[in-house]
């Protein structure tokens, strides 16, 4: 019985009158896959219900924060305790120091931690903090990662083998635009080169060390520690945009799977298991010049919110106590991943998939993606129909081929057979 969206389609018909797009966020729109977007209503564990009553496995879990499913009660009841001793103070809580104090010791690299409240925030700060300490104005990201909207990150590279940054958004003025340098990811030469060349006037390279937002692509052996080499040589520093991979990937995030010690690391998303909260911190002599300690000036009326810190504390609290929680998500991915591959293979789909522990991608391509050329020869016409087929199968993936799908605890291995069944039918249907 197909479902029905009437409910759904009349609400994003009406949101379109009081909201660019009538969303607050562009991918939401399904401007990637067509169709009308889903508006849900509610959600528990890995499933979300529409506004229609439709139920589905959800697989993107507020694109990364609901490592432990929707609705967990420990991080429900947390917030409503919280909430009912007020809301919001505008100064300094006791949960906001024991919120850095669990950072700093899931994630060691950081000495001192910031409270922002987005991730397009903490990455935005984190710069303004590399730039200041350094003195130097110039950044390094790399083609594929997505840092947030700040103008400074919203840059692209420019024609040919120049790296100088060219606006990726009209309203970003090309004199800012030009001092983000962008390289292709896992690229060792062009690091290398750059860094022959340049590497005094670089402030930081940020990178998100596993790539989520060209969908899931890893680091390849050594890139990290390249990274790690050249910006220890130059003067500039290393900041982990670890915004998805935080508390994901391990419980110290990306850097302690991959065992490298940045000198600042922006966190977000599952630090505030679904509550705006975020932050960014690292080395204490770095981040001793943020104000009021230093001359770099960052603030915010709503930082440290309690009840987004107390649903966070919850979260970490969880996370941090949860001996082979990690593996347990790791196990998942693959039972995942190889029933993916296994219908892909059976149908000869002109696909693959990757992945990183829970955090995985398919990818409407045969070439491996290693970097954002390789991830633009993508089907994205496939991977749209592939979409639409899994959500009327009552799946929910990214609505985008270049997004992540992120599995919880609250995923058995139910869904997972679930999820594998639905993708048999639709690679049967799709035959490319
Ligand atoms: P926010 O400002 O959206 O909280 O965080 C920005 C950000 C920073 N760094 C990384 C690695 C991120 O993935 C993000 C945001 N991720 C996107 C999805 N890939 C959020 C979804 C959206 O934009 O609606």
């Amino acid at each position: 019985m197909p479902a029905v969206h009437t409910r759904s389609n009349e609400l994003a018909q009406e949101a379109r009158k009081h909201m660019p797009g009538g969303v607050n966020s562009p991918v939401r729109a399904f401007r990637a896959v067509g169709g009308e977007p889903i508006l849900f209503s509610s959600a528990r564990g890995c499933r979300l219900l529409d506004v229609d009553g439709n139920e589905y496995i959800d697989l993107v879990g507020s694109w990364g924060p609901m490592i432990l499913g929707h609705a967990y009660p420990q991080v429900v009841q947390a917030v409503q305790e919280a909430a009912s001793r007020g809301l919001s103070f505008g100064a300094t809580t006791e949960g906001e120091i024991r919120l850095a104090e669990t950072v700093k010791q899931l994630v060691p690299s950081i000495e001192l931690f910031r409270l922002v409240n987005s991730g397009t925030e903490a990455c935005m700060s984190a710069l303004r903090v590399a730039r200041g300490f350094t003195g130097r104005d110039r950044i390094v990201k790399f083609a594929g990662c997505y840092h947030g909207h700040s103008d400074s990150l919203l840059v692209k590279a420019g024609s040919g083998a120049l790296t100088l940054g060219v606006p990726d958004s009209s309203g970003i003025p090309s004199d800012i635009a030009r001092n983000t340098l962008t390289l292709r990811f896992n690229d060792p030469d062009a690091v290398r080169d750059l860094f022959a060349d340049e590497g005094d006037s670089i402030a930081a390279v940020i990178l998100e060390p596993v790539v989520g937002n060209m969908g899931v692509v890893p680091p390849d052996q050594g890139f990290l520690q390249l990274l790690r080499e050249e910006t220890q040589r130059s003067g500039a520093l290393l900041v982990f945009d670890e915004v998805m991979t935080g508390f994901r990937l391990a419980p110290g995030g990306a850097q302690e799977l991959y065992q490298i010690t940045p000198d600042l690391t922006c966190l977000g998303k599952i630090l505030g298991g679904g509550l705006p909260l975020a932050g960014y911190g690292g080395r204490r002599d770095i981040m001793e010049v943020v104000a009021p300690l230093g001359p770099v000036y960052q603030a915010g009326t709503l930082s440290g919110n309690p009840v987004a810190v107390a649903a966070g504390l919850a979260m970490l609290k969880k996370l941090g106590n949860s001996p082979g929680l990690h593996d347990s998500l790791d196990n998942k991915g693959r039972l995942l991943e190889e029933g993916l591959q296994a219908a892909i293979a059976q149908y000869q789909a002109p696909a693959r998939v990757q992945r990183v522990g829970s955090m995985l991608t398919i990818f409407f391509t045969t070439a491996a993606v290693t970097n954002f050329d390789a991830a633009q020869t993508c089907r994205t016409d496939l991977f749209a129909a592939f979409f639409q087929g899994m959500l009327a199968q009552g799946i929910y993936l990214p609505p985008s081929q270049f997004e992540a799908a992120f599995l919880s605890t609250a995923h058995t291995r139910e869904d997972i057979q679930q999820i594998v069944e639905a993708a048999t039918r639709v690679l049967a249907d799709l035959k490319a």
